[in-house]
C-alpha cells in the first residue's frame, strides 16, 4: 500500500471524536423551560435543531447530577441521578433519544476527583473512624501545606465528628476521593457504566489528572507552598487508573470516549495522558487560551504542539472559552477578534471544543457584587443565554440567576440568525466548511513561511484535497501574496462579498480567511 492510501485509509477508520467539533452546553444557563431562572434539559432538547441547523457534532453537558451546588453542580451528591432543578431521568433518555436521532453524540460530565459533601459516601465515610467506607477519602491527623483552589487557604478542613481532618483540593464542599482504595475506583466504573449502559457517547472526566494521589501526601516545597495545587499535580499513579477507566469504555460498542481535563501547564506533561493510546482519547490543553491575541504567540504554541504532539501520536484539542474563564470575546476586546478567532479555532489540526455563547459573540456580563454566586469568581461567562430580543429573551423566567449578557437585545440567536453577515453565520459557514473537507478535519498541517510578521499562515492537506489559512493579527491592512490560484472559502470580515471570489493577497485589519484552490 503507498503513503497515500495508507493516509487516506487512516481518515476514513478514525474514529468520530477526531473530526468532531463538540459544543459544550453549561445547563444552568443554556435554556429554561419552567420558570424556576435555571435551564433544564427540556430546555436542551428544545434547541437541537438549532444545534443541528450550526453543524456541531457533539455535545458536552456541564454536571447535571444532584448537588448542593456548592460548586454549581461540580460538587456531586449522586452520580446517577439528575438534580430536579434540571429535570428527571426520563427527561435526560428523552434529550439522549432526540440527540441521537439528529446525529448529535453527548458527553456528560463525570467529576471523579471529589464529591460533595452530601454524597452518602462521604456522609458514611465521616461517620466513624471505624465505618468500613472511612478509607474512600483521605483523613490525616495532621494537614500537609496543601493549598485549595478558590481561597489561599488549607486544602484540609477538620471534622469534629472523628476528630480528623479531610482532604479537600478544591472547596471544603467536595472532599477528594482515595483513588488508591480499590472499592473506590469499582464504584467509580459502575458510575460509568450507569450511564453507558442508557446509551451515553463518553464524558468529560473532571481534573481528571489529580486523581492519583502519591500515599505520602508529601508537602509542596517552599517556592511554590501557598498556591493552588491543580496545575502541578501530576503523579505517576494516576496513568494506571486511566487504563483501568479505558478499558471500561472499550468493553462497549461505538467508540464511546473520554476527554480529560488535564489542567496543567506543559504539552509534555498533557499528552502523557493519553498514555500509549491506552489512557484518554483526548485531553484538553489549555495552554492556547492563555496565549494573547499575538502572531507571534500563536505561531509558536502551535508549533510546540504539532511537535510534541505528533512525537507523542496524541490528537489535540482546541479551547478558547469554556464555564471556568472570561469568554475569548471578553479576553480580546472585540467582536472582530473573537470572529477571526472562530477561523484559527475550527481549521487547526484537532478537535475543537465550543462554548455555548461564543458561536453569538457574547461577551460576559458584567455582575453586580450583590449578584456575584461562584466562589471562584466565575459568573461573567457563566451569564444565561439569549436566545430572542423579547424582555426574557426567549427564558420562561424573568429573572434568571445571573444576569443577561451585554447587548442582549441584539446580540441573542434570533436576531443573529436574520443577519446572514453575522458571527452567527461565520460559525455555521465555518462548521460547514470543516465537515466537507477531509483536509480540515483530519489532515496535514505544515505552517506557511508568511512575509508579514503579523500574519499566521498554514496549509492543511489530506490526498488531493487541501486549505490555506491566513490570519491578520494586526489591526493594518496587510497584503501577503501566496503562490497559485486560491479562492476565499470564507472570510472572518463581516460582509459577505469575499465568499466565492479569487484571493488578491489583501488581508482586512484582522482578517482571517480560509482559502481553497481556484480551479477555475
Ligand atoms: O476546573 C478545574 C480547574 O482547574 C479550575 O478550577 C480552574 O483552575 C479555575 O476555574 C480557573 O478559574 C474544574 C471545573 O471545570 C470547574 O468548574 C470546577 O469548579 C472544578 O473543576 C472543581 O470541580
Amino acid at each position: 500500500m503507498d503513503g497515500e492510501h495508507a493516509e487516506r485509509d487512516q481518515l476514513s477508520d478514525a474514529p468520530w471524536w477526531r473530526s468532531a467539533v463538540v459544543y459544550q452546553i453549561y445547563p444552568r444557563s443554556f435554556l429554561d423551560t419552567d420558570g424556576n431562572g435555571v435551564g433544564d434539559l427540556p430546555g436542551i432538547e428544545r434547541r437541537l435543531d438549532y444545534l443541528r441547523w450550526l453543524g456541531v457534532d457533539a455535545l458536552w453537558l456541564s454536571p447535571i447530577y444532584p448537588s448542593p451546588m456548592a460548586d454549581f453542580g461540580y460538587d456531586v451528591a449522586d452520580y446517577c441521578d439528575i438534580d430536579q432543578l434540571f429535570g428527571s431521568l426520563d427527561d435526560f433518555d428523552a434529550l439522549l433519544e432526540k440527540a441521537h436521532e439528529r446525529g448529535l453524540r453527548v458527553l456528560l460530565d463525570w467529576v471523579p476527583n471529589h464529591t460533595s459533601d452530601q454524597h452518602r459516601w462521604f456522609q458514611a465515610s465521616r461517620s466513624a473512624r471505624e465505618d468500613p467506607q472511612r478509607d474512600w477519602y483521605i483523613w490525616r491527623d495532621e494537614p500537609n501545606n496543601w493549598v485549595q483552589a478558590f481561597a489561599d487557604e488549607s486544602a484540609w478542613t477538620y471534622d469534629e465528628v472523628t476528630g480528623q481532618h479531610y482532604l479537600h483540593l478544591f472547596l471544603p464542599e467536595q472532599p477528594d476521593l482515595n483513588w488508591n482504595n480499590p472499592d473506590v475506583e469499582r464504584a467509580m466504573h459502575e458510575v460509568l457504566r450507569f450511564w453507558l449502559d442508557r446509551g451515553v457517547d463518553g464524558f468529560r472526566a473532571d481534573v481528571v489528572h489529580l486523581i492519583g494521589k502519591n500515599p505520602e501526601l508529601e508537602d509542596d516545597p517552599s517556592e511554590v507552598a501557598g498556591t493552588s495545587r491543580v496545575s502541578r499535580h501530576d503523579e505517576p499513579v494516576t496513568h494506571g487508573l486511566l487504563r483501568r477507566l479505558r478499558g471500561v469504555l472499550e468493553s462497549y460498542e461505538g467508540d464511546r470516549m473520554m476527554v480529560g481535563e488535564v489542567n496543567l501547564e506543559a504539552h509534555e506533561q498533557i499528552v502523557d495522558y493519553y498514555g500509549a493510546g491506552d489512557e484518554l482519547h483526548l485531553a484538553f490543553n489549555f495552554v492556547p487560551l492563555w496565549t494573547d491575541w499575538k502572531a507571534s504567540g500563536w505561531r509558536s504554541v502551535i508549533a510546540e504542539m504539532e511537535r510534541v504532539y505528533q512525537e507523542a501520536g496524541a490528537w489535540p484539542t482546541w479551547v478558547l472559552s469554556n464555564h471556568d474563564v472570561p469568554r475569548h470575546r471578553t479576553r480580546y476586546g472585540s467582536l472582530r477578534r473573537a470572529r477571526a478567532a472562530a477561523l484559527l479555532v475550527l481549521t487547526l489540526r484537532g478537535t475543537p471544543f465550543l462554548y455555548a455563547g461564543e458561536e453569538w459573540g457574547l461577551e460576559d456580563a458584567e455582575v453586580p457584587p450583590e449578584r456575584v454566586v461562584d466562589p471562584g469568581g466565575r459568573d461573567g461567562c457563566r451569564a444565561p443565554l439569549p436566545w430572542d430580543a423579547t424582555p426574557d429573551h426567549g427564558w420562561a423566567s424573568a429573572d434568571p440567576w445571573l444576569p443577561w449578557p451585554p447587548e442582549a437585545a441584539t446580540r441573542n440567536a434570533a436576531s443573529l440568525r436574520e443577519e446572514t453577515g453575522s458571527i452567527l453565520h461565520l460559525y455555521r459557514r465555518l462548521l460547514a466548511a470543516r465537515k466537507k473537507s477531509p483536509a480540515l478535519s483530519g489532515g496535514t498541517f505544515t505552517p506557511l513561511d508568511t512575509a508579514a510578521e503579523d500574519v499566521l499562515g498554514y496549509r492543511r492537506r489530506h490526498d488531493t484535497d487541501e486549505r490555506v489559512v491566513l490570519v491578520n493579527f494586526s489591526d493594518r491592512p496587510i497584503s501577503q501574496k501566496l503562490e497559485g490560484g486560491w479562492q476565499v472559502e470564507v472570510s472572518s470580515g463581516g460582509a459577505d462579498g469575499r465568499h466565492g471570489e479569487p484571493y488578491d493577497g489583501a488581508l482586512q485589519p484582522e482578517e482571517a480567511v480560509l482559502l481553497r484552490p481556484d480551479r477555475g
